[in-house]
């Protein structure tokens, strides 16, 4: 019986058609199959209404049915979402349409629109929900739709929204809006999954296609700060990203490699004390740098200061940013033998959100 309406309608040799016509006039022409209905999917999932539901995907009670776990908790009581105006059966691919919704019934969020066009039999939508059962074993909707066969088609990824998660309509403040489900907005009950929205088995996050693969990071503006290392705590870097110039400004306050004798005396300061200043050209996430030492100054006073001559004999440094809060700097002072790593991150946090909204754009 269950083969009868698709058989009808596809890929069955002209007599066997014929002797179905003569036998069930009456059936054929004037019942809905019940595949197009809720009640073909019943044989397994058993009655919408009947509490508590046990989930054939997650095997845990979902502590209520089916029909009150969508129409309530998902859908706020918007019954012509999946009903249609007649009061007749429930379409699995078409409905009355809730408020804003398409009517399309349970594909509004068990299909995808992009899925369209590669079933023999239907529009097409539920090719997603069709290969989650064939993953499942289950490969029973492969006798009426060619697509629910993952030779014939592979269905858009995951992270493809069904139409009603991408049009809520109006008045549903539960409708799921994104297919990797990150905050959880696709889990309404039992484990904490949502739906295999492109049925290869995978669920949500745990999908590579919800994967989101970010673009190398790039120096931008935002980096401009106060940095240290915590391991060397009380020395570290002011640096500036100048995007006209396409240059950036450091300034790294330290001090001299060996502590300076005891009786040594300043009249500013630790006679210890040492700054010094670079700047260079970026491109990606990297900087170069010459080194500038300056001398000869004296504290708020003009003239007598001498810089480093020809730039770069002092030295380089390469800064190389890995994310808004963490770079390093590279150094390499010939004159005195030193070269090294130094990682860094900021001293506050409050300028990394500036920082990664211009990383975005
Ligand atoms: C032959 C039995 C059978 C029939 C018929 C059947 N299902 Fe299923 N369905 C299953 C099984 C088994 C699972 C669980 C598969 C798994 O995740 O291991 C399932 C899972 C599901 C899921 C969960 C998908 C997910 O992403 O977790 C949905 C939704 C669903 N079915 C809807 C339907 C609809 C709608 C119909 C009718 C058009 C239907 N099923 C017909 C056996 C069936
Ligand atoms: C998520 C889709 C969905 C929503 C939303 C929904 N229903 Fe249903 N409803 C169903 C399904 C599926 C059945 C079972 C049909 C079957 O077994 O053939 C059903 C069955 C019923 C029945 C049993 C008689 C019949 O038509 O089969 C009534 C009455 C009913 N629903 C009322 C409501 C009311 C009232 C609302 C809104 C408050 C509502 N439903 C919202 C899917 C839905
Ligand atoms: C507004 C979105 C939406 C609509 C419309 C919708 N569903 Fe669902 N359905 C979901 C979500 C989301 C889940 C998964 C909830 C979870 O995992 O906690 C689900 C789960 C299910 C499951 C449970 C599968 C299992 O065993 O784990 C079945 C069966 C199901 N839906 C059938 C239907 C049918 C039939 C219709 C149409 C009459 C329908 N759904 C309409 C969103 C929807
Ligand atoms: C006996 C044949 C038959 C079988 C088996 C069958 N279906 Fe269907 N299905 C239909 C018919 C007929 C329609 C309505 C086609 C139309 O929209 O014109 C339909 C429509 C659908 C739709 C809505 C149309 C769309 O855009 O995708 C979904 C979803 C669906 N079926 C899922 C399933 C799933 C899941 C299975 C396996 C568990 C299954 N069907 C097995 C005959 C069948
Ligand atoms: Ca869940
Ligand atoms: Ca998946
Ligand atoms: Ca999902």
């Amino acid at each position: 019986m269950q083969l009868l309406p698709c058989s009808v309608k596809k890929n069955v040799t002209p007599h066997i058609t014929l002797f179905i016509v003569m036998v069930m006039p009456a059936f054929l022409v004037f019942e809905a199959s019940a595949y197009e209905t809720y009640s073909g999917c019943a044989s397994c999932h058993g009655d919408f209404r009947s509490s508590p539901y046990i989930s054939l995907a997650d095997g845990t009670d979902w502590g209520n049915d089916l029909h009150d776990i969508h129409r309530v908790n998902i859908l706020s009581n918007d019954c012509n979402t999946c009903h249609t105006l007649n009061d007749g059966p429930v379409y699995i691919g078409s409905s009355n349409g809730g408020s804003g919704l398409s009517p399309i019934s349970c594909v509004g969020c068990h299909g995808r629109e992009e899925d369209m066009g590669n079933d023999s039999l239907s529009a097409g939508r539920g090719a997603g929900l069709r290969q989650h059962h064939a993953a499942a074993g289950q490969t029973s909707c492969q006798s009426c739709h060619s697509d629910a066969n993952p030779s014939n088609y592979t269905p858009v990824g995951e992270d493809v929204l069904p139409e009603y998660f991408a049009n809520s309509g109006i008045n549903h403040p539960r409708m799921p809006i994104d297919s990797c489900n990150p905050g959880g907005g696709e889990d309404f009950a039992g484990a904490s999954t949502g739906l295999d929205n492109d049925g290869d088995g995978i669920y949500d996050s745990a999908d590579s296609d919800c994967t989101e693969v970010l673009p190398p990071f790039k120096i931008n503006t935002g980096l401009s700060d106060a940095w240290y290392d915590p391991a060397t705590d009380g020395q570290g870097f002011f640096i500036t990203v100048l995007p006209d110039l396409g240059v950036v400004a450091l300034a790294w306050f330290t001090y001299d490699t060996e502590l300076p004798p005891e009786d040594a005396t300043s009249n500013l300061g630790d006679p210890g004390n040492r700054w010094m200043t670079a700047s260079g050209p970026y491109a990606d996430n990297q900087a170069v740098l010459n080194i500038v030492l300056t001398s000869g100054g004296i504290f708020d006073t003009p003239g007598g200061v001498e810089r480093t001559d020809p730039p770069g004999s002092d030295g380089t440094l390469v800064v190389t940013f890995e994310s808004c809060n963490s770079g390093t700097v590279e150094y390499d002072i010939p004159s005195i033998d030193k070269q090294g790593t130094v990682p860094i991150q900021r001293v506050a946090d409050d300028n990394i959100a500036i920082c990664e909204a211009l990383n975005t754009e």
